[in-house]
């Protein structure tokens, strides 16, 4: 089940604590302090991974606890420092500290950002050792470690996303062009969760199908369209096999315009697909000459013709260099 959306509680690890230990010598039996330093407590830190699904792993475990520091030892050594706690979150994600209302977010792989710190170590006795005080007993504990609740959000980020009317072919198009392996189907709505996948280095995210009245909350909704927020460009498809492939596109840019303006300032490509299915040419050059009215870009494919595919590929890398 893909999850977007998360509240977790996490706590930084508390300092270990300084400790009062003696020196032994030959016939001293308190020959000092050398109670050592307790260690600093782990961090907890948020490093962004290219997996869109990792949040759901998380729905049952929403505590995250880093380490504590080790406790000071004899010989005036310090505790161990506690190991950081690394929690992984999708590329995309905006990280929201509840109680102060800081916003952070997480763009780029392998991204790494210090959510809490781990509390400073207790002082042990040989901290306390002075002039005055040759056997301190002093020591301190460990401070704690920063504690919060987090409201994890994820925008995923891609370079193109890819939108439609259900059946339109989207899914099939992102298995053809990049490494995805998302589910096709020959019935609307087989897309229930975004998918992503990658070609020369570029994102392109495949989104469930939208109708009419998505907005409403018709089909599967529309709250998907923030998934396609962080793109550079959109890539519309329509199935030929639509009656009316104007009325098709007016949908779509009209759901797009409900669920946020900006949408529609994106750049643009039309693709029109299952070419296969229709015998008369003639008539997808008419319906490309009354899109290219609309948009500039207005491209008709097959799945089936390989050379098609490679070309569009072509076409959505020159336009992303643009
Ligand atoms: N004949 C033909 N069929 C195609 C072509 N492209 C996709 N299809 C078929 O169209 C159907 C729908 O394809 P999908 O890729 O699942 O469509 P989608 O837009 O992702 O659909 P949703 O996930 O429901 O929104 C599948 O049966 C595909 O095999 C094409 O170029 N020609
Ligand atoms: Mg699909």
């Amino acid at each position: 089940m893909f999850i977007d959306e998360l509240k977790i509680h996490a706590k930084a690890g508390d300092g270990g604590d300084g400790v009062v230990r003696w020196r032994h010598e030959k016939g001293k039996e308190f020959a000092g302090p050398s109670g050592g330093d307790g260690g600093y407590g782990g961090n907890v830190i948020a490093t962004a991974v290219r997996d869109s699904q990792i949040l759901s792993k998380y729905r049952t475990k929403k505590e995250f606890v880093a380490e504590r520091g080790g406790d000071g030892m004899k010989k005036s050594l310090h505790g161990a420092v506690g190991t950081d706690l690394e929690i992984l979150l999708p590329i995309g994600s905006v990280i929201t500290n509840i109680r102060s209302g800081e916003k952070v977010s997480l763009l780029e792989e392998g991204e790494k950002l210090l959510l809490l710190k781990g509390g400073a170590g207790g002082r042990g006795n040989e901290h306390y050792k002075s002039s005055t005080n040759r056997s301190p007993k002093e020591f301190t504990n460990g401070w704690p470690g920063e504690e919060a609740d987090f409201y994890i959000e994820v925008e995923l980020v891609a370079d193109i996303g890819l939108i439609g009317l259900p059946n339109a072919g989207k899914s099939s198009l992102l298995n053809a062009i990049t490494n995805a392996n998302a589910k096709v189907g020959a019935h609307p709505f087989t897309t229930l969760e975004p998918n992503l996948g990658e070609f020369y280095g570029y994102i392109i995210s495949d989104i469930p199908g939208l109708i009419e009245g998505a907005s409403e909350g018709k089909g599967l909704g529309h709250k998907f369209l923030k998934h396609i927020r962080r793109t550079k460009m959109l890539v519309h498809l329509i199935s030929l096999e639509n009656e009316d492939v104007e009325g098709a596109y007016k949908t779509i840019r009209k759901e797009l315009e409900q669920f946020d303006k900006e949408l529609l300032n994106k750049k643009e490509i039309v693709v029109l697909t299952k070419t296969d299915l229709i015998d008369d040419k003639k008539q997808i050059d008419k319906i490309i000459k009354k899109l290219e009215k609309k948009c500039p870009i207005v491209i008709a494919i097959s799945l089936y013709d390989d050379n098609e595919i490679k070309l569009l590929r072509d076409l959505f890398i020159k336009e992303l260099k643009k």
